[in-house]
């Protein structure tokens, strides 16, 4: 997807602090970070949100979850915690139409849902 800008990141065309990756996927840092780690997991492919994820990509979403594990683990913030979300589609918050998991830590994180 061209203009899709989570694309170009995956391309290398638009600059990223790039924490993990592989051949699926990638993790770096929100630019707007909202808690002191605050990690972007994403697909390469470019599938739009988690409303478009189809059921043969199941391997895929498992692998995000994995990454976002690892990420974590990476960060330091396994054993204090963290939070994982994924805004979807305009009500969910999400302002990027390139399916993304954030991985939020590293302090006290409110009760509810959200950061
Ligand atoms: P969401 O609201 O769930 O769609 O979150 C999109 C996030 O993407 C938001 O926290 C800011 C982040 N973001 C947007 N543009 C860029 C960018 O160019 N680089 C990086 N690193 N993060 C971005």
């Amino acid at each position: 997807m061209p203009d899709c800008i989570f694309c170009r990141i995956v391309a290398g065309e638009i600059p990223s602090n790039r924490v993990l990756e592989d051949e699926h996927l990638i993790a770096f840092r929100d630019i707007q970070p909202a808690a002191p780690v605050h990690v972007l997991v994403v697909p390469r492919r470019h599938v739009e949100s988690l409303a478009a994820l189809e059921d043969g990509d199941a391997e895929l979403a498992g692998r995000l979850m994995a990454a976002a594990r690892d990420v974590a683990r990476q960060e330091g913030v396994a054993e204090s915690g963290y939070r994982v979300v994924i805004n979807t589609g305009a009500h969910g918050g999400q302002t990027v139409g390139h399916l993304h998991v954030h991985v939020l830590g590293g302090r006290q994180l409110s009760g509810h849902g959200t950061a």
